[in-house]
């Protein structure tokens, strides 16, 4: 049984978890008879009998690409295969067990002991099944998983197949980060009583310092059940309590949740405590929910945080680095932190799909603002397929996301084609059911269409811009880049009469590589083309519609092979091992300025 919920898994009074991340068996397919392990059911073999399989030991959270020595495992198009053991404890007999994976990359189909439990199709979001019934309890188990990494012109992302002439299977797509794959994110075994909180959705308000928590808890099972409700601060202390299950906690003198460096106590979270009661009393179930207290506005010009206008200093990222890939590292994640607070950024969008749990939970607690996108980038090929997966991948987002303080809206796509009629439909549909999922934040479309001339703009609340001028165009005439960047955002502004951030600008650069005077690839060139950014988002911010900043990239990346791309991108501030380039200093510079002046 598939559930509704997907609450990031943790152990309380009534639940119990398990990891099973660590070292899996892990088998490969030949890519021109990617039905191998279905035809001969390698679900219901133990990889270590079936010597032909060549089985290889890959670690779990990581993509499988970059582990290997070879190009058949890097270069892999299709099916591959994971399995492991894992002890399940008699005492969990009775409890209802779960498996949950973070992410995927793509597809899925797992299976249990042989048996199927649950499949799903797309990367970097989570999904869980009920597996209770197929468990051995006071024994060992096995799990089976076949990962599937093919992109089509109906997956999100997409991409298209080809044989080359030397019969390889060869996997192409247009978006420009590698397309690492694998189960990359953490698995993990966790149990629920059978009457149990499938999920809570909270949506807070601000009354001056005052502020109200609504809640709604989704109960699952048959027992009868009473609730308590409590929302506990900081220091562990209940403020206010309720006994219904959908309702709305007043909190006087709230801490309400700010951006960092826009409150001395930025990112401020209480937590929810839900507990369900049978009716003597006793404990059913319990999860605790992190909340903060904070509410968002937009018009046409601004976007407000607890009514202050914000100013989104930020950056583009990527999930990525060295060896592992997209795969979880919690060292990389706090590192990334560290380097995002020294910089004084105060947001980043999730390019270009949604970003590890983990990596959303310290966004909450240091008060760093979230632009969340969707995994379909350079949509194009629209068709009714692409349509219904690309807005199931925003039906999981928003499901995933939808309590997050940090998320301050939802990003569609990025750089979707949208020059072309048939996107008019496609985007008002997409965008429609972003509203019907989540009225309580704006919604973007990140593109690099000229407004004048793509059909996404009239369906937004922001529009994003993503400019190359000195790079992709005017290239090396960094002169030019002031006018022409003012001419694009404000042409947003004007057509749709909503505020405008730009979400991508960048120049590639090698590290160590100097020009004096500045030259393309140095980073002389990166300082001088940054700073006539500055020089426009400066001219813009006088005009009053002009919402942020975002640098390409946060960090250098690894790409698909191609001739622009020495090693992957170079847009980096910093370098893939998360050092700073001569940029990192002047965009520093910037942040803490601006953060004391906004
Ligand atoms: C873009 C894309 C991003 C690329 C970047 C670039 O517009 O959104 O994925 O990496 O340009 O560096 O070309």
């Amino acid at each position: 049984a598939e559930s509704a919920g997907i609450l990031y898994p943790r152990a309380s009074e009534t639940r119990e978890l398990i990891t099973l991340d660590g070292l899996w068996n892990f088998a490969l397919t030949n890519s021109t008879d990617p039905v191998r392990g279905h035809v001969d059911k390698w679900y219901q073999i133990n990889f270590k009998e079936v010597d032909e399989l060549d089985i290889q030991t890959m670690p779990v959270p990581a993509s499988y690409n970059d582990i290997g020595s070879d190009k058949t495992l890097r270069d892999h198009v299709g099916p591959v295969w994971y399995q492991r053991n894992f002890f399940v404890s008699k005492s969990w007999e009775g409890q209802k067990v779960w498996i949950r994976f973070s992410s995927v990359c793509r597809a899925a189909e797992v299976w249990v002991n042989g048996e199927w439990v649950v499949s799903h199709d797309i990367g970097h979001l989570p999904f869980q099944a009920e597996i209770s019934s197929v468990l051995k309890y006071g024994s060992e188990n096995t799990i089976t998983v076949a990962v599937d990494n093919t992109l089509l012109s109906t997956t999100v992302p997409q991409g298209s197949v080809e044989e080359l002439l030397s019969g390889r299977i060869k996997q192409s797509y247009t978006f420009d980060f590698f397309n690492y794959a694998g189960i990359d994110r953490p698995v993990v075994l966790y149990t629920t009583p059978s009457t149990y909180i499938d999920d809570i959705t909270v949506l807070t308000d601000v009354d001056d310092t005052n502020g109200f928590v609504n809640y709604t808890v989704a109960v699952e099972g048959s027992d009868p059940v009473t609730a308590k409700v409590s929302l506990v601060d900081k220091t562990g202390t209940e403020v206010v309590s309720d006994t219904v299950l959908s309702g709305s906690l007043f909190v006087q003198d709230a801490n309400l949740w700010w951006p960092y460096l826009m409150d001395p106590n930025p990112g401020y979270l209480y937590s929810l405590q839900v507990q369900l009661l049978d009716s003597s009393g006793a404990l059913v179930d319990k999860y605790s929910l992190p909340v903060g207290i904070r509410t968002i506005s937009w018009d046409s010009k601004s976007v407000k945080i607890n009514n202050k206008p914000i100013y989104l200093r930020g950056f583009g990222r990527h999930e990525d680095s060295d060896i592992k890939g997209k795969g979880l590292d919690l060292p990389l994640i706090i590192r990334d932190y560290n380097l995002i607070k020294w910089i004084g950024a105060n947001a980043y969008r999730t390019s270009h799909y949604p970003y590890a749990e983990e990596i959303m939970d310290l966004a909450d607690e240091v008060g760093i603002m979230i632009v969340d996108e969707s995994p379909a980038v350079n949509t194009e090929n629209y068709s009714d397929e692409l349509l219904e997966n690309h807005k199931k991948s925003l039906t999981e987002l928003i499901q995933r996301d939808k309590n997050r303080p940090g998320v301050i809206m939802w990003s569609a796509a990025n750089e979707p084609r949208t020059q072309y009629k048939e996107a008019e439909d496609y985007y008002k549909q997409i965008v429609g059911h972003i509203k019907s999922l989540d009225t309580s934040r704006p919604v973007t479309v990140v593109n690099n269409q000229s407004p004048d001339n793509e059909y996404s703009g009239q369906f937004i609340d922001v529009a994003s811009a993503n400019i190359y001028i000195g790079w992709y165009s005017d290239t090396g005439d960094v002169d030019v880049i002031v006018s022409k960047v003012t001419e694009v955002a404000r042409r947003w502004n004007t057509l749709h009469n909503i505020p405008v951030m730009v979400t991508e600008y960048g120049a590639d650069t090698q590290e160590g590589l100097h020009f004096l005077p500045s030259f393309v690839w140095s980073e002389e060139y990166q300082d001088d083309f940054l700073s006539k950014y500055f020089e426009a988002f400066d001219q813009l911010r006088e005009e009053g519609f002009f919402i942020g900043e975002m640098i390409w990239n946060f960090a250098d990346f690894k790409t698909a092979q191609t001739y622009i791309r020495v090693g992957g991108n170079k847009k980096g501030i910093f370098t893939r091992n998360r050092q700073p380039k001569a940029s990192a200093h002047l965009l520093r510079k910037r942040y803490w300025s601006l953060a004391q002046t906004l």
